[in-house]
Formats: structure tokens, C-alpha cells, sequence
């Protein structure tokens, strides 16, 4: 098998990958060796990641390496933010990893409000105000399961959680840390004033780790089951951090959007911004690869469709026969005569023909909590457009240019607001993800925006993973070295506005 290689496993909320990378001719090559649905199911009352799900296949994609040929010397995990489990003090689960969808951060604004100022925090942490931030899902633990958090002596994230499994090394990794709402923006160290101030107990989390460091060579048991024995690296773990790393800034200045489940559409800055205006217009500042912030606000996104396209095809988005609220099949805008299941391209062809034939879309403000999990996001569009005064729509091409035209219509504010925060206009948006394969997309945000789009690497996320890898091998010297190399093997679409 090819040693020379690395693999990416880059899970986010609605799918996972495993991705090996290697260099060829001074050039970087991925393969795709593994790809899974992610998804949720319903434990006691709450919506929560499904663990086993997560380990099965994270050792099925590493086995599929081996079967590809591949042997890959480091692997590297990257997930979703914010999101966490407890371990006791003999390393088993303590409770559930309850998703960041879940209802159980519903009034821990006012909780948390109460014990500290949201812009005392915001100095503090830098963090952009979302229900689902880790200090205020451990805040509803702190009143539903105190004994959890009692019984409980390490905190670690997702993907520090898929690390133990691998290695039996626990460490909580700076950039997924930095989501949390617990770190200090300026030192990058958790921020003992919040957590004291919010009673979260200190002891629970281990000292940050830096992406670039190994836990080790994975368990005896682990090399038995995949058939070679890697180390495992860390990347920037938040998954987010490692698409910013694979951006390959096109036209500068440039301002990036990691297009996936979320947008997450912002720019990369060598400091915190933790001061007022940044606050009130809500961008966060999460810790980036070696000592760089990504200064980005946090956009509803490919959610909304992804959302529609479950719906349509009557597939519940969280696994519980109860749970019919998440993904009845819509009654009032089935897909007549497609023959198949409702997938991306039939949604974005009925966007096309809808805007063809000069439909006016209406717009709703994405960044609503009310699409965060709602019952039906079919009819949340609808409501919310009813609610405005505008028309509702009555096709699914009505309804796919309304979710369009509100999404871009937040970009550009986002470009807006980045601009007049930061005192200059912006040359171009870059973007990489899933939802760069998505033409309709990109085309009406360079139209919105007023600047072409650069729309590419789609696998940036695990692109981002391999790289950090890559340096802490020493295959490159430096991040200005990979970044030059991604931009030189991957093609990336320009779209004018
Ligand atoms: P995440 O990592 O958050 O799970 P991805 O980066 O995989 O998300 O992006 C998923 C999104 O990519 C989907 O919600 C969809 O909007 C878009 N997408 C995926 N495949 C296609 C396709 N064939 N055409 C257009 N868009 C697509
Ligand atoms: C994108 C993402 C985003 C977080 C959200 C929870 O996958 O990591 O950066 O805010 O998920």
C-alpha cells in the first residue's frame, strides 16, 4: 500500500468523510475512500448524535483506506462545533451527546443574562450569540442533570471524543475549544472568570491542545481492525477551522464562506475583535490554525434546504418513531413524477424555473431561531413569509427562490458589515464546501454581492484537515507553502456578478 499518505475524516452535521491525501508531482490528490450519513436520534427527551453510528464508521472509513491501497502514516479528525460529552472518572460516558439543535438551550439566554452581561461574555470569549454555544447547553445540563456534571471528571468535544476511541489519549483541541463560549479570545486558555462566574467546573477540561500535535500511534485493538498502525495528528478539529485553511483566496482582499450545513462567511484575521461593534452585529471570533481568528458570522445555510429536501422525501431528520414532527412527507408540495428521491439538483432546477418565469421571491430573515429546528421547515418558510405581509409560496420553485434570495441577501449584509468593520471593500467571496456545487447559489451571490465568487475546493474541509497534517510532517515548511499548493492543484469556478 501508498505510506506516503494522510487520512482527513471530516464528519459534519449531515454527512461524513474519509478523505486520503497525498502528494503527486508537487501536487496534492484526494481520495474519497468513505462517505456516511450523519444523523440524530432521540434519547431520553432529547435529540442526540448517535455515538455508536460515529465510532462504526469512523473505523469502517479508516479500514477502507487500507482497502484502497492506502496506509496512511497520520490521521486527523475534524467535526461540527460546539458540541461535547463527559466522561467519568473511568472513562465512560456520562449521559447523552445531546445535538445542538436540541430545545434544552430554550431560555438559557435570560439564565445566563443574569449572571453575566452578553457583551461582559463577548469580551471575554469573543463568541457570536447562538442558543446552541457550549456555555449554554451546560448551562441547561447544570439545571436538568446537575448529577451528570458531578459524576463527570473530563469534558471533551466530538472530535476529542473520536480521538480517545482511536488512541485512549484525551485532549480538547484549541479551534473546536474556541466555539465553546469558555476560552478567552486573547490568551486562548479556558477563561477561569466565566466559568466561575457560571459555575462550570474547572476541572472538567483538560489544558488546550494545538492542531499539529500527535496523541500517538492508535490502540493495538483499532490497528487490528483497519489493518495498519497510524498516528493520530491533530488538525483544527472544528471543522470550520480547517475549511478556512483550505481557502485559496483568490482575489484579495478576499472574503471566505465555508458552505455546508452552515455558511459560515467571514474573513481571517491575525487578533480578536471582541469590541462593541462587532458585538452588535454579531461576529464571532473563533481560534484559528497557528495564532489566526476567524472573524465570521455564523449563517443559517444549506440547512434550510437540506431541511426542505428531508421533508419532501419524507425522511424524519432525527431517528425516533415518535418523532413524526421532524420529516412528514409535505403534503402540499410533493415532487410529482420525479421517479426518484428529491435531491439537490431537482431543488435547484425548480429554482431555475421558477426564476425563469419571473417569479418574485419573497425573503425571510434566515438567521431566525424559528429555522433552527423547526417542525416543518416547509411551513416555517411559508408562515414566516404569511407573518411579513408577502406572498406565500405556493410552488416548491417559489419556495426554493425564497430560501435563495434570503440566504444571499444575508451574505451581503455579512460582506456589508465585514466591510464596515473592517474600513475597506472586499474583491471577491471564496467559497469551499458541499454548497459550492451548487451553481444557482453561486451565481445569485455574486449578484447579490456586487463581486465575482470563487467557488472551490469542494472537499476543502478535509483538504484543510490533510494540510495541517502535511506540515506537522514536514511535508511543507509553512501554511503560505500548502495554501500555494492547494491553489495550484485544485480547479477552482469563477462566477461573475
Ligand atoms: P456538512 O459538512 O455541513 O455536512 P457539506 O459540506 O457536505 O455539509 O455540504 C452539504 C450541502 O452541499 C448540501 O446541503 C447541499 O446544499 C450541497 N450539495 C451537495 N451535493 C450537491 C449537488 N449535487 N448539487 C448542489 N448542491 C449540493
Ligand atoms: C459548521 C459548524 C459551525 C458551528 C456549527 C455548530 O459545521 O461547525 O462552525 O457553529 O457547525
Amino acid at each position: 500500500p501508498l505510506t506516503d499518505c494522510y487520512a482527513a475524516v471530516d464528519i459534519g452535521a449531515s454527512s461524513g468523510r474519509v478523505v486520503v491525501g497525498y502528494l503527486e508531482d508537487g501536487l496534492i490528490r484526494l481520495e474519497e475512500v468513505h462517505r456516511f450519513d450523519n444523523r440524530q436520534v432521540r434519547l431520553n427527551g432529547h435529540d442526540c448524535w448517535d455515538l455508536d453510528l460515529l465510532g462504526t464508521e469512523l473505523l469502517r472509513g479508516l479500514a477502507r483506506c487500507r482497502e484502497a491501497g492506502f496506509a496512511p502514516k497520520t490521521v486527523g479528525i475534524d467535526t461540527w462545533g460546539v458540541d461535547f460529552v463527559l466522561l467519568d472518572a473511568d472513562d465512560n460516558l456520562v449521559g447523552d451527546a445531546v445535538a445542538y439543535r436540541d430545545a434544552r438551550t430554550n431560555g438559557m439566554y435570560e439564565v445566563a443574562d443574569a449572571i453575566m452581561a452578553p457583551e461582559e461574555l463577548y469580551r471575554h470569549c469573543g463568541l457570536q450569540r447562538q442558543p446552541f454555544n457550549t456555555i449554554y447547553q451546560l448551562l441547561a445540563l447544570q439545571r436538568e442533570h446537575p448529577e451528570q456534571l458531578e459524576a463527570a471528571a473530563t469534558f471533551l468535544m466530538i472530535p476529542d471524543y473520536l480521538n480517545f476511541l482511536l488512541t485512549g489519549q484525551k485532549a480538547v483541541e484549541y479551534t473546536n475549544a474556541s466555539t465553546t463560549g469558555l476560552l478567552n479570545a486573547e490568551t486562548g486558555a479556558w477563561d477561569e472568570t466565566v466559568m466561575a462566574a457560571f459555575a462550570i467546573p474547572r476541572r472538567l477540561f483538560p489544558n488546550v491542545t494545538h492542531a499539529g500535535a500527535s496523541l500517538g500511534p492508535v490502540l493495538p485493538e483499532v490497528a487490528e481492525a483497519i489493518g495498519y498502525e497510524p498516528r493520530v495528528v491533530l488538525p483544527a478539529t472544528h471543522d470550520t477551522g480547517s475549511a478556512y485553511l483550505a481557502v485559496p483566496a483568490c482575489e484579495l482582499p478576499a472574503v471566505f464562506l465555508s458552505s455546508g450545513t452552515w455558511s459560515l462567511l467571514g474573513v481571517e484575521n491575525r487578533s480578536p475583535i471582541c469590541a462593541e461593534p462587532a458585538y452588535r452585529a454579531n461576529f464571532t471570533n473563533e481560534g484559528g490554525y497557528h495564532f489566526r481568528y476567524r472573524f465570521l458570522k455564523n449563517i443559517m445555510g444549506l440547512w434550510m434546504i437540506q431541511s426542505i429536501r428531508r421533508e419532501l422525501n419524507g425522511i424524519a431528520y432525527v431517528v425516533d418513531e415518535k418523532a413524526i414532527r421532524k420529516g412528514r412527507l409535505h403534503q402540499y408540495m410533493r415532487v410529482e413524477g420525479l421517479g426518484h428521491e428529491v435531491d439537490f439538483p431537482d431543488l435547484i432546477k425548480a429554482a431555475d424555473e421558477a426564476e425563469a418565469a419571473g417569479v418574485t421571491a419573497s425573503i425571510v430573515n434566515v438567521n431566525d431561531d424559528r429555522f433552527l429546528a423547526p417542525d416543518s421547515m416547509i411551513e416555517e418558510i411559508c408562515a414566516a413569509c404569511d407573518e411579513s405581509g408577502q406572498s406565500v409560496p405556493q410552488t416548491l420553485g417559489e419556495l426554493m427562490l425564497c430560501v435563495y434570495e434570503s440566504l444571499v441577501s444575508c451574505y451581503r449584509d455579512a460582506v456589508d458589515e465585514l466591510a464596515s468593520l473592517a474600513g475597506h471593500d472586499y474583491a471577491s467571496i471564496n467559497i469551499v464546501g458541499g454548497g459550492c456545487r451548487d451553481g444557482h447559489l453561486n451565481r445569485r451571490t455574486a449578484e447579490a454581492c456586487g463581486i465575482p465568487v470563487y467557488a472551490g475546493p469542494v472537499e476543502g474541509t478535509a483538504l484543510g484537515n490533510l494540510a495541517v497534517q502535511m506540515l506537522a510532517d514536514g511535508v511543507f515548511p509553512h501554511l503560505k507553502a500548502v495554501r500555494a499548493a492547494i491553489a495550484e492543484s485544485f480547479e477552482v469556478t469563477k462566477v461573475e456578478p
